[in-house]
């Protein structure tokens, strides 16, 4: 009969169980979570060190434990070969040790024994393919560490050791077949030979996780930690020491995965799939390393009928540059309503004449024409950053583009030279630019060289909304549709035409005050449509 008791678990006192991860009678083999302790820094397993039978429970949920407290009692001690040394001694696990600089194993000196390590029972498989092997003879191993990979048409599966040492030979190699008690290698254990101390690596922080506590030998080294790893997150993260482990040596923040076991405990299988995710980059995640957080996968079809439509090529290009603008440009949206009723009684009188001459005057071209405006009195907005972000680029010319609405998704034709151009020349190439738009026959040519992009959904509706920045541009004006407003002038309300305007812009380029000038001179110019007839000089 055997008892486990919590190790020292540094300077933590009275930690909370959180998880009683096994029952009376369930029969435990090395290395099986037992508990799960948390402290207001970190959850952590405590494993067993022998194999046996579970007789009685020392513990249950919402106790509190420290260094000592009897777990659980362990009957029919049926230590594998994996752990020789626990026979011997009162048993003590070694969950993670968050403040311990040295990791010790509760060992008693012994001979060196060589121990065949073989595949573990692995379901219906057999003659599994080795896909990869992941250590050679001479490496020092721990309990638990990935030996080799294995893969069945369903899965790929790692294989762990169940024995720590020094490997003596390997006896597979990739391209080979196996089942379940195929040798996979021979260690040599050496709990007498070996330090029991093994000094964590600088880079590790103080929840690295640890060799796991039967290890007979020196820990395999903890491997460099990536910088942008979030190691408060990580040490949260609901996972026992070897899903621990496993990630440490992909880099992956475990603070980013979801978990998919019970209580959302984190398993091998999901730091697996998130590295797929991020590799493949299919649902807007980010490679590993990167700071952006992975959007959950969700299996659909698990909650109703689904139907799955690829998405179209012009949707593919404009939802990268849209995402890649959202992310790395500051956006700021500030928002500004121009009265345009003499605006507008001004283009119903011009709007036949217009129609017989083949233009279809719409407020877009006034709009247009009132940015070319604002843009000559505030030239940054018609600016670009340089590629080093250390310069600002101010172009000498107005090329406008315009949101135009297809079937195949958002496009934005680019009308040149915009500052040439009178609210009907504006109209006619808005009418040709966005025909062609709709058509899917706009060159090339005609989407590039924009310095400024209107986004126009007043034929539509809405009253305001965040248009994101076509980058390399630093701005981009959103109008919305115009409505009857009551507007407080020389003291009493009066109907007027507002039309709603949301400019967002690069903050770090432009700064807020500039921001609401350009906004504010924008709908002044809106106000005051004679201006807007004027012949382009
Ligand atoms: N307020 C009220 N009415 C407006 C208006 C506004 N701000 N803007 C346009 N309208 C009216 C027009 O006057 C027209 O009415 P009439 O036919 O009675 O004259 C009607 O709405 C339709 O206008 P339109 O859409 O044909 O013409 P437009 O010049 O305003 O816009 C284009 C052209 C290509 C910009 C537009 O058709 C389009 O595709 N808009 C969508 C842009 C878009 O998708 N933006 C979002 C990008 S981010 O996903």
């Amino acid at each position: 009969m055997t008892q486990i008791l919590v190790p020292d678990i540094g300077d933590f006192h009275d930690v909370e169980v959180i998880d009683v991860l096994v029952k009376v009678g369930d029969t435990v083999a090395v290395d099986t979570p037992l508990v799960t302790l948390e402290t207001d820094k970190a959850t952590m397993d405590v494993p067993a060190s022998g194999a046996g039978v579970v007789q009685s429970l020392a513990v249950k949920k919402g106790d509190r434990v420290s260094k000592g407290s009897v777990v659980l009692t362990l009957a029919g001690d049926q230590h594998s070969a994996a752990a020789p040394a626990a026979a011997a001694a009162a048993t003590v696990v070694s969950p993670v040790a968050p403040a311990s600089p040295v990791q010790r194993a509760a060992v008693t000196p012994m001979a060196p024994v060589a121990t065949d390590v073989t595949v573990p029972d692995i379901g219906d498989f057999h003659d599994v393919e080795v896909i990869e092997v992941l250590v050679k003879a001479g490496d020092t191993i721990a309990v638990d560490t990935p030996l080799a990979t294995l893969e069945t048409e369903k899965a790929t599966m790692d294989v762990p050791s169940s024995a720590g040492g020094v490997i003596k030979h390997v006896a597979i190699k990739k391209g080979d077949r196996v089942s379940k008690g195929s040798v996979v290698l021979t260690v040599v254990t050496t709990a007498a030979s070996a330090p029991v101390a093994s000094p964590q690596p600088a880079a590790a922080p103080a929840s690295a996780p640890a060799p796991a506590p039967v290890a007979t030998a020196q820990a395999a080294p903890t491997p460099a930690i990536p910088a942008s790893i979030d190691e408060a997150a990580f040490a949260k993260a609901y996972a026992g020491p070897s899903v621990r482990r496993f990630a440490r040596e992909l880099g992956v923040d475990l603070g980013r995965v979801r978990g998919s076991g019970v209580k959302g405990r984190i398993s091998h299988d999901d730091v697996k799939a998130w590295v797929k995710q991020a590799l493949a980059g299919g649902t807007g995640s980010a490679p590993v390393g990167t700071g952006l957080p992975s959007v959950p996968v969700v299996d659909f079809a698990k909650f109703g009928p689904i139907e799955v439509k690829p998405l179209g090529r012009i949707q593919k290009i404009s939802g990268a540059r849209l995402h890649a603008s959202w992310v790395n440009l500051p956006h700021v949206t500030q928002y500004e309503a121009a009265d345009i009723t003499e605006l507008e009684v001004e283009r119903a009188k011009l709007k036949d004449k217009a129609a017989k001459e083949g233009v279809k005057l719409t407020p877009l071209a006034f709009i247009l024409r009132a940015a070319v405006k604002a843009l000559q009195e505030y030239p940054l907005f018609n600016a670009s950053l340089d590629a080093g972000g250390q310069n600002l680029v101010f172009k000498k010319y107005i090329h406008l583009g315009f949101a135009a609405d297809t079937p195949n998704g958002l496009m934005v034709p680019v009308i040149r030279d915009a500052d040439r151009k009178d609210v009907y020349e504006l109209a006619r190439e808005l009418a040709t630019l966005s025909e062609k738009a709709r058509a899917g026959k706009l060159a090339g040519t005609e989407m590039q060289g924009g310095t400024f992009t209107v986004s126009s959904l007043g034929g539509i509706g809405g009253t305001a909304f965040t248009p994101i920045i076509n980058a390399p541009e630093v701005a981009i004006l959103g109008v919305s549709k115009s409505s009857q407003q009551p507007v407080w002038r020389d003291g009493q309300f009066v109907p007027r035409l507002m039309l709603p305007l949301s400019l967002s812009y690069d903050h770090r380029v432009i700064d807020g005050a500039n921001g609401a000038r350009f906004a504010a001179f924008l709908a002044q110019k809106l106000a005051d449509v004679r201006g807007l007839l004027e012949a382009v000089p």
